[in-house]
């Protein structure tokens, strides 16, 4: 593949001139990089959200707007996921904080990211009983009809055409096995119907969007689920506008993936509704934790309405439930067993993808250094330590400031993502090492007036 001439070349250039590269060096391998450039697209479906795609359905993460700034979290998101979901920022007291003053910036922030590299976005949520602001359980009947119906439109409205799906209604039922409505101002000043008008107020601001209701603990068949399963059925009775139905999909030892998972989305499904997998997160580790989200992916991917799944964060660091490394990626945006099984369970391949299954103690470290710097650009030098164990492959991301251009890599073999600032570099010739042992790969960038630093992401073995 490309790593052959690009290594070629860059090995020969490497023990010629050494590490430096002076004018007529980066000419030359000017060429290289545009000969392996065209050639480093990803494969198709080594990404979360490309396996996803193939099998027609999104992959997304719950994100938030202040760490799209951060290099290693936007490379993460902008590789693996074709779906977002504003974590927070969607949520009342952030767009509607005081009557009638909307504040869109945050939300805005992230539509926009999206939007610039192909992701559809979640909307979360319109009405929900939580992150209310005080005005609005203050309001009488009257008064909180017309503010849910206007906050509805206005920010339906805003996001027109935009949005994929909305949370229109976000966890209106009790727990336990009552099936009853949770108390909130919604249901104790409008009653029952203030989910149908929420519903009807929907459909009419934005008719393309996707209109869910979104719980959690209806996961499996049972009392909650059960008067959710009611209420769909009787709206799609009498013609009451729905579309989809969220199962949050929040799991832990005391909230296992229930065996009925696949049966419960299956009988939502044929009521003529999509289900969307909307927050899921399993706490644990290891091989218990991959198990249970291969077993979730498959229950999705073999309902035909099971159009997506959406992970509640990227790193475990950031989650809601950070203490329970729930998510696919650890603290460093290494991919945790679990990614692998996901990625396997959505048809992906991990081959040639370090950190893979194949070698479950792999381990390895990268640091940068630069080690030639004439002002234009630079050489960056990258150096691959194995852990406790032989290693044999690695890999790591390295991440560019745009307008700054890697021209050329030597002892590695590159591939970069969509928006050309993430370069990923497996292992060729020098995989393999022992326990502790190192080798290192080097680039050339063109700073094109940028002078940030690159950023690296974490070593991955396998
Ligand atoms: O993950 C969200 C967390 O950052 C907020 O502090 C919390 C506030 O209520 O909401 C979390 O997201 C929730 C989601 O909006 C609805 N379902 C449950 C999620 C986890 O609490």
């Amino acid at each position: 593949m490309i790593g052959t001439g690009t290594i070629g070349i860059g090995r020969s250039v490497r023990r010629g001139a050494g590490v430096r590269a002076g004018i007529l060096t980066t000419a030359l391998l000017t060429v290289t990089a545009l000969v392996a450039l065209p050639q480093s697209t990803a494969h198709a479906a080594d990404t979360l959200g490309a396996a996803a795609a193939e099998q027609g359905r999104y992959f997304g993460a719950a994100v938030a707007a202040n760490r799209l700034g951060e290099a290693q979290y936007a490379a993460t998101l902008n590789t693996e996921f074709n779906s977002v979901t504003p974590e927070n920022e969607m949520k009342w007291d952030a767009l509607e904080p005081s009557r009638g003053s909307f504040s869109f910036g945050n939300a805005d922030r992230i539509v926009n990211h999206a939007q610039g590299r192909g992701m559809s976005v979640r909307g979360h949520t319109l009405v929900w009983h939580s992150q209310l602001p005080g005005w609005v359980s203050g309001l009488g009947a009257a008064d909180l009809r017309s503010a849910m119906n206007n906050h509805i439109t206005q920010v339906m409205t805003h996001y027109k055409g935009k949005i994929h799906s909305w949370d229109v209604v976000n966890e209106a039922f009790q727990d336990g096995g009552s099936g009853a409505r949770r108390s909130s101002p919604f249901q104790d000043k409008l009653g029952n119907g203030f989910i149908e008008e929420a519903f009807r107020t929907a459909r009419a601001a934005d008719p393309n969007a996707k209109l869910c209701y979104n719980d959690y603990n209806t996961d499996g068949v049972n009392a909650k689920s059960n008067a959710v399963y009611a209420m769909v059925r009787d709206f799609k009775a009498r013609g009451v506008p729905i579309d989809c139905i969220g199962l949050q999909s929040h799991f832990n030892p005391n909230s296992p993936v229930p065996s009925d998972y696949q049966a419960n989305i299956q009988r939502f499904a044929d009521l003529g509704v999509d289900v969307q997998i909307t927050e899921l997160d399993i706490e644990g580790s290891g091989t218990a934790q991959a198990t249970n989200y291969g077993n979730v992916v498959r229950a999705c991917l073999t309902v035909t309405r099971c159009t997506g799944i959406t992970v509640w964060g990227i790193p475990d660091k950031y989650s809601w439930r950070a203490s329970g490394t729930p998510l696919l990626f650890d603290d460093n945006y290494g991919k945790k067993p679990a990614y692998h099984t996901v990625l396997s369970a959505l048809g992906g391949s991990s081959s040639g993808d370090p950190g893979g299954p194949g070698n479950p103690g792999a381990a390895c470290t990268a640091t940068y250094t630069t080690t030639e710097d004439w002002g234009s650009g630079y050489n960056g030098q990258v150096t691959i330590k194995a852990g406790g164990s032989r290693i044999s492959g690695w890999s790591v991301n390295v991440t560019l400031t745009a307008p700054q251009k890697v021209i050329s890599v030597w002892n590695g073999t590159p591939t970069w993502d969509g928006s050309g600032n993430v370069m990923t570099v497996r292992s060729s010739w020098n995989g393999t090492l022992e326990a502790g042992a190192s080798t290192s790969f080097g680039f050339t960038v063109n700073r094109n007036g940028n002078s940030t630093p690159p950023q690296l992401g974490p070593c991955t073995a396998s």
